[in-house]
């Protein structure tokens, strides 16, 4: 932190280090109150610098006990060293720099750099948390083989781990021990990792396709033994689906990973020493949810695809952040849609994109996939790096196909092995294997904000033509240029998907009989004319959402019923349901204030009422239509957000349902009911979902029996996703009745949990979002918990991440005590851990899209930070983006 305002950096400005780093030998000494860290680094200057170029080392907060270069020890007159560099004035082409600092990990809150979680010491480098530990060329392009070496006490500390293969490990006096580590593979400081602690250990191995044997060990607490059986199946099942799918194999002779409680995000791909958050390794029926599991197998894939797209190949510099990102998300996405049900995850997360990254894009932290400039990285692991990355990369596979992509990545790889990669090494090789042009296509990379397309559709019954007219509007910068966007899409005619024919274009017609296509749209206005259309068709646009814009046209109330009930695309049929929805929504907002109560279309309830009957449906499908698009959802296609509105009405339509199809919801509870041993498959996950969605519609009705099905379900649940949603059903309900019933669930889930972490986050998360007008209350009497734990990630998530995220009528409160309360937190952890504080901030910096006396709140809460002491560049950041 400095006083002085932090300066952005410039993608333009990229150039060269001027040393190399070869070699780097570490040595740690873990001492209680300190650890000291020598290095010894090889140091080669660049080619291309001049002789007397200064060595330019970062470094923070740390403590300068000695330095030598090539065995001289230097005196303050051959270096000046600051608060965030160490200079070394003169240097030799070929030098030896040794450098001893100490650091004191157990102070370390911010948790990034070497820490303490607990009883363990962990670290956390990426991006720049290297510089924390020693001072170093703390940049993705410098790539180096690292020996490490670690001593502590053997009692405390038995288990010493760092990257690559243990070469030699022994006694030393006084009752300590050491090891020492070897990664053959050169890889830059973000990836470097080092753990000491008193871990068990879950063993297991993979033989690779070329008949090596992989050593495979997930490190946990005793206690959490019996929840690595799920984490080890995934990574197995990941290992495989890289080298089915990419041909990719695993490199060296053993993988690790170790959980820690204390974590910034979910998991961290050091090479071969993962660190995960607990929240994303841990699991087992009693106390995770289905949601849970699938995040463990996906976090734990998404780790293990870095070893190829962001180790073996890394980014050269940290623009380049969504090389690795985007296209291990991809990876990951495609891997859990191959394990589970590839329509329901394509779902999820075009709901997560449509919410949360179109929201990001459409506020003060709008960026670029490829971004021109940045204060603090850190800031910069978002939606939009990661999401909207991923379905770039998703593009190209549907720009390629399955073939040439695999051809493009085969040529990426093989031609970055080893070296610190840009963006356009990716797409070259893609254009390179497939003989594509992608210059058009680079503007999703370059240009920030979501295209909105409109299409109109017009069918001539006497020439048997439909033409449709696609119009893209570009995101607002006067020199934005059309997009390249795949529209894959279908025309339906009354009794299914018609047979298509292009006229004049080429166009990728997909399946067998002809009824899917894709067609590139590419202009700012485009007409695509299909021929010989024997009837009126309904256009089925966007399926699988093949490219992240927003569309619009305007289907008609039966032409969505059409969709959602025959469409040949999962997608289109839950997107057609969710636009059903979000009419009936803002109808019943426009008259909110009416009384009696606005009705709600029947056509509507008829069509949900239908999918609950139709029992050849995917019961996770009809799940996930059956849900009304999240208040998050609403406020983002409003233009100024009313938060009481959308609460209500919302709320109005949901009780709507309940009543029209109590009978339905009975049926399919009672026929879905059945206490079958976990299992954490597509199936069964499938049943539980829609078993409790027609609990939760359930439980806003009127029915007494309901109230007793939940208390049932919550007393003799033996799953966590069965005992979470009766406890959610309870928490949540705005019933005077139940407040009894309230008190004594939430009193007895805590006591019966009280010992798990993990689901104790579950506690305080419901809590935090429940609706009723006291929460804020509770949420600072939580506070107070002996469970809560405010340097812990998961636990600010859980209670303060809940609050402001997931309960926009209380963190909206119109009086603005919301706000201020947040302010509050973010004032405190700007300290204690700035990338948190950041992160936490979000929902303050949407201030535009609110009334004028909560926009009014809402910015003196962020200038009230704004004047802070020593902001770090975290805060600063978003702050002052946020304002400007
Ligand atoms: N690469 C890490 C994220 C690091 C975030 C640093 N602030 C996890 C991941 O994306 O796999
Ligand atoms: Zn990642």
């Amino acid at each position: 932190m400095k006083d002085a305002q932090p300066k952005a950096i410039y993608l333009k400005d990229y150039r060269q280090p001027d040393y190399w780093i070869n070699k780097t030998h570490l040595s740690f000494d873990l001492e209680e109150e300190f650890t000291i860290v020598s290095s010894s680094l090889e140091l080669t200057r660049n080619a291309n610098a001049a002789e007397n170029t200064p060595l330019v080392l970062h470094g923070q907060e740390l403590e300068l006990v000695s330095l030598h270069l090539n065995d001289k020890e230097l005196t303050a007159d051959d270096y000046s060293v600051d608060d965030e560099t160490l200079v070394i004035h003169s240097l030799q082409q070929q030098n030896t720099l040794r450098c001893v600092t100490k650091i004191k990990p157990q102070d370390n809150t911010s948790l990034e750099g070497l820490y303490r979680s607990r009883t363990m010491y962990c670290t956390q480098c990426e991006a720049e948390g290297f510089r924390k530990i020693t001072y170093y060329l703390d940049r993705p392009d410098v790539m180096s083989e690292f020996i490490t070496k670690i001593s502590a006490d053997k009692k405390r500390y038995p288990l010493l781990l760092s990257n690559g293969n243990l070469i030699e490990s022994g006694e030393l006096d006084a009752g300590r021990h050491y090891a020492v580590w070897h990664d053959p593979f050169k890889k830059p400081c973000y990836l470097f990792a080092l753990v000491a602690g008193d871990l068990a250990c879950v063993e297991d191995s993979y033989t690779t396709m070329s008949g090596r044997d992989i050593v495979l060990r997930i490190f946990v607490e005793e206690k959490d033994l019996d929840k690595c059986d799920h984490a080890m199946t995934s990574l197995k099942n990941s290992m495989k689906w890289d080298e089915d799918v990419y041909g990719r194999e695993y490199d060296l002779d053993i993988f690790m990973v170790v959980a820690v409680d204390d974590f910034n995000m979910g998991a961290m791909e050091n090479k071969g020493l993962n660190i995960f958050n607990t929240s994303c390794v841990l699991a087992k029926p009693e106390t995770t949810t289905d949601a849970g599991f699938q995040r463990v197998e996906g976090v734990v894939a998404h780790e293990y695809f870095h070893n190829w797209s962001g180790n073996r190949v890394t980014c050269r510099d940290w623009f380049q952040l969504s090389l690795k990102e985007g296209f291990t998300v991809f990876r990951d996405q495609e891997f859990s849609a191959d394990m589970g049900s590839r329509t329901v995850k394509r779902v999820e997360d075009v709901s997560l994109l449509r919410t949360m990254q179109f929201a990001e894009d459409a506020g003060p932290m709008s960026h670029q996939v490829q971004p021109d400039s940045f204060i603090e990285i850190s800031n910069f692991y978002t939606l939009t790096i990661y999401e909207k990355g991923s379905e770039i990369v998703r593009m190209i596979h549907t720009l390629l196909g399955p073939e040439l992509f695999r051809k493009g990545s085969d040529l990426y790889f093989q031609r970055n092995d080893g070296k610190a990669a840009t963006i356009d090494d990716f797409i070259s090789a893609m254009a390179d294997a497939s003989g594509r042009d992608f210059s058009q296509f680079m503007h999703w990379y370059k240009q920030a904000g979501t295209p909105v397309v409109k299409a109109r559709g017009q069918y001539n019954e006497n020439d048997q033509t439909y033409t449709l007219e696609l119009e893209q509007k570009l995101p607002s910068s006067a020199s934005a240029k059309p997009f390249h966007i795949p529209v894959a899409m279908g025309l339906l005619g009354e009794a299914g998907s018609l047979p298509l024919k292009l006229q004049g274009q080429q166009t990728n017609i997909e399946t067998e009989d002809n009824t899917h296509c894709v067609v590139e749209f590419t202009d700012t206005k485009q007409r695509f004319i299909f021929e010989g259309v024997k009837e009126e068709p309904v256009p089925a646009l966007l399926r699988g959402f093949s490219a992240p814009v927003k569309l619009q046209y305007n289907h008609t109330r039966d032409d969505l019923v059409r969709l959602m009930t025959q469409d040949d695309d999962g997608f289109c049929r839950w997107d057609a349901s969710q636009q059903f929805a979000v009419q009936v929504i803002h109808e019943v907002m426009a008259a909110l204030v009416l009384e009696p109560a606005p009705k709600v279309d029947e056509r509507f309830i008829n069509a949900l009422r239908g999918l609950l009957a139709d029992s050849s449906l995917d019961p996770a499908m009809v799940a996930l239509m059956l849900q009304l698009p999240s208040e998050a959802y609403l406020a983002e296609l409003a233009v100024t957000v009313d938060v009481d509105s959308i609460h209500h009405a919302r709320k109005r339509v949901e009780r709507k349902i309940a009543q029209a199809l109590h009978d339905d919801f009975m049926r399919v509870y009672c026929d879905y009911d059945h206490d079958r041993p976990y299992r954490a498959t597509a199936d069964d996950i499938a049943r539980r979902s829609l078993k409790n969605i027609a609990l939760h519609y359930l439980m806003l009705g009127t029915d007494k029996e309901a109230i007793s099905l939940c208390e049932r379900q919550w007393l003799n649940a033996t799953n966590m996703t069965d005992e979470l949603s009766a406890f959610s059903a309870i928490v949540h309900s705005t019933k005077s009745s139940l407040e009894e019933l309230k008190t004594k669930a939430i009193n007895d889930f805590y006591h019966k949990w009280r010992h798990e972490a993990l689901v104790i986050n579950h506690w305080f998360s419901v809590q935090a979002s429940a609706p009723g007008s006291n929460t804020l209350m509770r949420v600072k009497e939580l506070m107070e918990h002996s469970a809560f734990d405010i340097k812990n990630p998961n636990k600010l998530r859980s209670l303060i991440g809940s609050f402001t995220m997931r309960n926009p009528i209380n963190f909206h409160n119109a009086k603005g005590e919301g706000y201020s309360f947040l302010a509050d937190r973010i004032i405190y952890l700007n300290t204690t851990n700035p990338q948190i504080a950041a992160r936490l901030l979000t929902p303050l910096t949407k201030w535009k899209r609110y009334d004028e006396n909560r926009q009014n709140l809402m910015k003196a809460e962020l200038e009230r930070i704004k004047v802070q002491p020593k902001l770090s560049k975290d805060v600063y950041e978003v702050v002052t983006k946020s304002l400007g």
